[in-house]
């Protein structure tokens, strides 16, 4: 198995990329944010919880993701590895994947990520937001927080992983094939 995180700021393409990223390498594509947003659909007492924290561009509790992913990687067959979208996004949450692959005589393979401006990462999420609704990209200042989030909590991920020679920068700017042939390019060395 060849596991591959995708990873970068709200907007950066991480769930655009990695739909089209899982097809054309038979990767299992799990993404948290996909995850989340269908638990809270289905109304539970968890999904109200989560529609609030989510709201307001905050991330949801560690404990949450980190049980979520691991029914999927258990439940997973006859794929060629996982490409996971928006997890970790903790430090935290990193060492608790790298814990469960390594249980399970696994690894993240290679940590790809997209660097996007910041206007171009808001004009994104305000066109988004026309068509999907989504309440997180409604709001012009949830977006600000969430950049802010990603830049406090998130990034330092990177440091983390670049220890462990995992960091391939891939620029995040211009059309959406564009992106996707730079990505491929990089996977198609590990896959
Ligand atoms: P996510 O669902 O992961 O979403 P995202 O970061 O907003 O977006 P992404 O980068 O995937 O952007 P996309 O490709 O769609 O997270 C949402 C929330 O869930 C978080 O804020 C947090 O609260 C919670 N959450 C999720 N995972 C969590 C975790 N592990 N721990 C804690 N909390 C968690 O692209 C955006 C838009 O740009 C799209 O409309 C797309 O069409 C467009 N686009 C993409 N590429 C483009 C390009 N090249 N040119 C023009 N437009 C492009």
């Amino acid at each position: 198995m060849v596991n591959f995180l995708i990873f970068g700021p709200p907007g950066s393409g991480k769930g655009t990329q990695s739909v089209r990223l899982a097809a054309k390498f038979n990767l299992l594509h799990l993404s948290t944010g996909d995850m989340l947003r269908s638990e809270i659909s289905t109304g539970t007492e968890l999904g109200k919880k989560m529609s609030l924290i989510m709201s307001k561009g905050e991330l949801v509790p560690d404990k949450v993701v980190i049980e979520m992913i691991a029914v999927k990687i258990d439940s997973t067959k006859g794929k060629a590895g996982f490409l996971f979208d928006g997890f970790p996004r903790t430090v935290a949450q990193t060492i608790a994947l790298e814990k469960m692959l390594n249980d399970r005589g696994m690894k993240i393979n290679s940590m790809l990520v997209l660097d996007v401006d910041h206007d171009e990462l808001v004009k994104r999420l305000v066109a988004r937001a026309e068509l999907s609704g989504r309440p997180d990209d409604k709001d012009p200042s949830v977006i600000e927080n969430r950049i802010d989030v990603y830049k406090e909590k998130t990034e330092p991920i990177i440091e983390y992983c670049s220890k462990k020679g995992l960091y391939q920068p891939v620029k995040g700017m211009g059309t959406i094939d564009d992106i996707f042939k730079r990505l491929s390019d990089h996977m198609k060395k590990l896959v």
